[in-house]
Formats: structure tokens, sequence, C-alpha cells
């Protein structure tokens, strides 16, 4: 009985029991890649019961061929990231500033994909590493893609792209260890930054809380550079943009980050895709800095230093339109793994500037495709495929899928039917912006790019006193990582050009003597007015909105707090999630039951932003002897959270050592609900005495 089926496997396995099955499984019929129906899926062809495989098998050929080759070389910087679908909207027309096609009238509507990333970290890397995050926008336009591919920073390391290179060496694992993953707190890339002074602004942002964004939903984006618009008559201006969250901003602290990553390394996708898929749609207005000529070379510095900003007490950002991310990613490889970013892809009404790093980006993406994808036809992939006509003499390649018919693959032609194939558009098409350049061919860095520390500390100056204490914090935490000391002071050095507060506050937490100052190319200025925009605090969210409660209840704790604090926060457009002894449900006091969403060893207090503890008098006496208990308190509690507290918690408090303070609100009663979360828009409570 040769094809009888063997014992072992079962009906389901099978294919069978299936009301369906007649062959055929859940209406879809399983085939090889050529579309042979397959027989049986769980069994390679063996000789016997017991014996050898069969070269013969096809089947299993076809789809471990497949398999082994499913990986495709991840970015070699912006490994780990997390994609949306979504549409820019204009909201207010410029066709005098830019003929770019997204914002030629009010109301235009143009299909968008965004990619939010890490920099330094592999694919697999947690989300809450202390890195810039990518911010990378495609706009799928009728006149072709137009790419912003930008920062959660304004600011970059470098200068000059020719040093990128060397910067992504220096920060990612080490070469002869192949740690740390995911972290700059290490010797190279401290040696490096030490010796290039130019970093030293980036580094200020990178050591503050931007570089620990509660989540992509919650962070500004930048294009960084400056671009140019360019209008229908070509008359061009400079042009910088910013994205700026409606959901306000925030940041987790540092112990909290390190914390996060071990609870849920995947906690930024995993808030990007909840909130989508809860209908809590992310936003972001699109504003422009536009200036002109006679702006930038009055500006302090040099509008082509991409160390530099031009704050927006300065020239203020215009607001033009608003993305709406309304859809997440299908499929990780075919969208987040495949969509192919580069500077270069602009259309009619964006042109560049000189930036050098902007010049050097626009050959390293597209070459960076090759590499990535396999095959100059990536433009072809869905998420790559522009949504207007595309029609070109470029022909063949690997896994072309075009299909290109005709005779005439050249121009000009007399052939390829009663139009002779596509031509330029000598009115419409894409012009570069005529530009007076001369001089000699020089290797040399422009003296206008030489200050490398006054908008350091015009960004140390703006913070408030705890973004301040924040940023004195990373980089202690990053220079005690590093092992040689003569790195620490050749950094110390350089903050001392920055801020001496800042110098000398970082030296005490490392216990070591200030070094002299470092030799700067230009003094440091010390007259640059503060820019609040640069403050996150000062920048905060109206509302508890789109924000996350962790309610901490047990068997009897009372059905009418937990259910009055549950609507006063859902009410405010907040998530509400339990967190009990264990999974299964909870019986109430008052009655009814309520389904934990976490138990509380997996659910700690850093998923949320602020937390509820009602716990009964005898389950607080419980969770009193439970680490995960005490760390849940303690944690909210050193992480500066607004707690709100039940009237039977007290046994917990004290097991968990806290003294509540201002920031403990009464939830005794189902009335205090609302005074709660009113409280939890200010999102923490920064007097608590407490360095976490
Ligand atoms: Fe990138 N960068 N970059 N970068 N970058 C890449 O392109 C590069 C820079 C940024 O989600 C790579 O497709 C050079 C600044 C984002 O797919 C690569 C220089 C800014 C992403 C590359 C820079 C960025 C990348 C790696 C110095 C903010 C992820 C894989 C001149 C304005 C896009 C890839 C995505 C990715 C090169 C500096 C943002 C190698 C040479 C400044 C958001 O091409």
């Amino acid at each position: 009985m040769p094809n009888k089926r063997p014992s072992t496997t079962t009906p389901d396995q099978r294919g069978e029991g299936d009301e369906l099955h007649q062959g055929v499984k859940r209406g879809e019929r399983m085939t090889t890649a050529t579309g042979t129906p397959l027989g049986d899926g769980q069994n390679s062809l063996k000789v016997g019961d017991r014996g050898p495989t069969l070269l013969e098998d096809f089947a299993f050929r076809d789809k471990m061929f497949h398999f082994d080759h499913e990986r495709i070389p991840e970015r070699v910087v912006h490994a780990r990231g997390y994609s949306a679908h979504g549409t820019l909207e204009c909201l207010d027309a410029i066709p005098d500033l830019t003929r770019a096609a997204p914002f030629q009238s009010r109301g235009k509507k143009t299909e968008a994909f965004v990619r939010f990333s890490t920099v330094a970290g592999n694919m697999g890397s947690p989300d809450l590493a202390r890195d810039v995050r990518g911010f990378a926008v495609k706009m799928y336009t009728e006149e072709g893609n137009w790419d912003l591919v930008g920062n959660n920073i304004p600011v970059f390391f470098i200068q000059d792209a020719t040093k990128f290179p060397d910067l992504v060496h220096a920060v990612k694992e080490e070469q002869d260890r192949g740690w740390p993953q995911a972290a700059s707190a290490h010797d190279t890339f401290w040696d490096f930054v030490s010796l290039m002074p130019e970093s030293t602004h980036m580094l200020l942002w990178a050591m503050s809380d931007r570089a620990i964004p509660r989540s992509f939903r919650f962070m500004e984006g930048f294009g960084v550079h400056t671009y140019r618009f360019v209008n229908a008559d070509g008359d061009d201006t400079f042009v910088k943009f910013h994205w700026k969250p409606r959901q306000g901003m925030q940041s987790v602290v540092w112990n909290e980050a390190l914390k996060i990553n071990g609870a849920d390394p995947d906690f930024h996708r995993r808030d990007l895709y909840a909130a989508i898929d809860s209908g809590d749609l992310p936003q972001w207005d699109l504003g422009v800095q536009v200036f002109d000529e006679a702006f930038a070379d009055e500006f302090d510095f040099d509008v082509l230093d991409a160390t530099k900003i031009i704050p927006e007490e300065v020239l203020p950002v215009r607001v033009i339109a608003r993305l709406t991310l309304d859809r997440v990613v299908d499929n990780m490889f075919a969208e987040n793994e495949q969509v192919a970013f580069g500077t270069h892809n602009v259309i009619p009404g964006i042109d560049f500037s000189n930036d050098p790093l902007l010049q050097g980006r626009n050959f390293s993406y597209l070459d960076t495709q090759l590499k990535r994808l396999g095959s100059t036809n990536f433009t072809q992939l869905p998420v790559n495929a522009p949504r207007c006509p595309v029609r070109h003499f470029q022909r063949d390649g690997h896994m072309q899928t075009d299909p290109q018919i005709g005779r005439g693959n050249y121009e000009p032609n007399s052939l390829t039917g009663d139009d002779r194939g596509p031509r330029a558009d000598v009115v419409q098409g894409y012009q570069s912006v005529m530009r007076q350049e001369s001089g000699p061919t020089r290797r040399l860095r422009a003296a206008s790019f030489a200050d490398h520390y006054s908008q350091a500390r015009q960004f140390f100056l703006s913070q408030t006193e705890v973004e301040q204490g924040h940023i004195v914090d990373a980089f202690s935490f990053e220079l005690a990582k590093v092992e040689d000391p003569r790195i620490r002071t050749r950094m110390l050095a350089n903050l001392r050009n920055v801020h001496e507060d800042l110098a000398q506050r970082v030296a005490d937490k490392l216990a070591m003597p200030l070094p002299e100052a470092a030799e700067a190319a230009v003094p440091t200025r010390t007259d640059l007015p503060e820019s609040p925009a640069l403050s996150i605090l000062l920048n905060g969210p109206e509302s508890f909105a789109g924000r996350k409660l962790g309610v901490l209840v047990t068997n009897g704790s009372d059905k009418a707090v937990v259910k009055a604090v549950a609507s006063a926060f859902e009410g405010a457009g907040a998530v509400v999630e339990y967190v009990a002894p264990a999974i299964g449900p909870v019986k109430l006091r008052g009655g009814g039951t309520l389904t934990p969403d976490h138990a509380i060893d997996g659910g700690p207090s850093v998923l949320f932003d602020a937390v509820a503890l009602l716990p009964s008098a005898d389950g607080a006496s419980d969770l009193a002897g439970r680490a995960s208990a005490q760390d849940f308190v303690s944690d909210a509690f050193a992480h500066h959270k607004l707690v709100g507290l039940g009237a039977d918690a007290g046994a917990l408090l004290a097991a968990a050592g806290v003294e509540p303070d201002e920031g403990f609100l009464d939830l005794a009663s189902a009335d205090d609900a609302d005074v709660f979360v009113t409280r939890c828009a200010s999102l923490r409570f920064w007097d608590r005495d407490v360095r976490a």
C-alpha cells in the first residue's frame, strides 16, 4: 500500500477533517512555486518508511531552495525599522514657492509611506536604544516619488559625506569583539567623535531625551539639510523641512529605556501598530522654513552645514501639510525591508543645495539598493513603484517585470508606435536649478563650517533643568562605559567649549578632574538666545490622549473605582490596560470579573505612561511579597510617573519602600478619576527628588 498515509501525522496536518476537503484545504490549494499542486506538505519523498530522501523530490527542493535564499542584506545603518502607510494632505497651497505636486492646492492628498528606524542596531536589536531615529517618508506624487529621508534630530554628526563610513564603523559593534549591539556607549564611538569636534552639537542632541523617544508617534522629524523649492517660473528659494507630531513630544527616562528593552524589545513598533490598528491615527504637520540667499548670507552659520539648525524663533516654521498614518504594513519583508528610500528621489519643484552631506547621500542611497535588493529593477517592487506612469528606455536587468514591448528601445527612434516612444518634456519636465558655481577644485572644509560649539551650547541652554540633568547623566553613562581614559578626557575637553557647567557636572559624575579645554577653531559664542522650541518638556501634549495607563488589579479590587478610572481615561483618548497577579479573570468587589492584559511579571510599569494601584487589601498584601509587584511600584516612582492610589494599596507601597508624594493622586473613590486623568496630561512628576 505505497499511498497509505503514515499514521504519525494528525488529520489537521494532512488537511483532512475539513468540510471543504476534497484534496483542497481552506479554500486554497498549496502548490510549488511553479504551480504544481502538492499532495503532501508534511513528508519528503523517501525510499521505504525509514529510508533516505530522493533527489527526485522536486517539491522538497523547490521549498528548501527558496527558504535557503530568504534573507537579503540588512541595511548597513537603519536596519531596524517599522513602517506604515498614510496620506499627506495639503493645508496651505504654495505654488508661489514650489511647483511640487503635493502643494499645488489646499486639500490635495498624496499617498505616502513612512519608515521609522534606529540607526546603529541590527535588525533584531531593541527599540529603546539610545540612538537617532530615522524618519523617512516616501510620497507617491503624480510627478514621481519624492523621498524626504530625514531623522528625528535636525543636525548630524559630520559635515562631509566622506566621513560617513568612519562614523558608522565607529558606532556599530566593535569589529574585534562583536559588541555592543545598538549602543554608542563604547570606545570606538567616543574615540571617533571626541576626535571630530564637528559632532559636538549632534552629541548634545543624542545625549538628550530626543534619543529615547517614548514612541515614534511622539517625536519630531527633520529633513536636516537645506533643500530648494522651485516654482513654475523657475524661481528658487532655500527650504528646511520639519515634521511636528500632533500628539505632542514625549520621551522616556534612561533607566526606563533599559528596562523596556528587556520587557518589550518591540515597544516602538508595537505602539505604532496598536495606535493605527485601534484607529488612533498618528499625525504630523509638515512645516517649512523658507529663506533666500540674503537670509543665508546674514545668518550666523552656514546653511549648507548639516551640523547647524536655523532656530524656529529666528525663522518660524510654516505648516503646509498634514501627514496621517492610517494603515499598518501587511508584510514586513515586502514593505519595510524592500522599501528603498533615496535623497535623490526628487520631483519637479524640489532641488538640492550644495550641502556636502546631501551631495554624498545622493550617491549612497541609490548605490546601496543594488546591494540590498539585488537588481536595478527594485523600483518595480510594489512599495517602490511610482503611482504615476513610468516610461523610459531602461531595459532588461535581473527580475525585469515590465512588459517592454515594441521595437524601438532607444531615443530618438521613429519605430515605436505613433508617438515614437517617450520623450523628455522640455516645458514641464524636471529642470535642475541653474546655479553659478566657480572656484578651484580643492579638498577643503569651508571656514564658514568651523564653529562646532556655539549651537551645542545654545541647545544645552535651551533645555529645562530636568532635561539638562538628563544630558549630564547620558554623557556620564556613556563615557563610564568607555575603557580608555584618554577618550573620556578628550571628550571632557571638548565639552568645556560647550558649557563649563556641563563639563564640570559630567566630570564630577565620572569622578575625574577637568582637563584643559580643547583647542577650538573659533571661540564659542555666548550671545545666542535660548530656543524654547528645542525642549521636549516645553512642547509636551495638552492631554493624556494617545498614552497608556496601567491599572494594577487583584481579586477584590473595587469595581466602581476601576470602572470610573477606565471611563475617565478612555474618554480622554487614552488606552487602559490591566495588570493582575495572574492572567486569568479577576473577581471585582461589587460584582463581575475583569480579564487582565498582563500578568504582573510580564507587565512592568515601564510599559505605561502612568499607573493606578487599585488592589484589594488582601491583594496588596499578597503582591507585597512579589519582586515584580515591588518593581512595578518602585519603578513608577523612580521614573517620575504619576500614580493613582487606591484606598487599599498601603501594604504594596510599604513593601516597595515608596513614600507617596504629590505625584500620587487619590483614587479612593470613583469621583477621583477625573482629577487623576487631568493631572496625567503633565505625564511626569519631575519635582520628585529621585534620579533614575
Ligand atoms: Fe542615511 N543612509 N546616510 N542619513 N539614512 C541610509 O540607505 C548615508 C544621513 C537616513 O528607512 C542607507 O537604504 C550617507 C543623514 C535614514 O530605509 C545608506 C550619509 C540622515 C535612513 C545611507 C547619511 C540620514 C538612512 C542605508 C552621510 C538624516 C533609513 C540603507 C552623507 C537627514 C531609510 C539605505 C530607511 C539609510 C547613507 C547621513 C537618514 C547607506 C552616506 C544626515 C532615515 O545609503
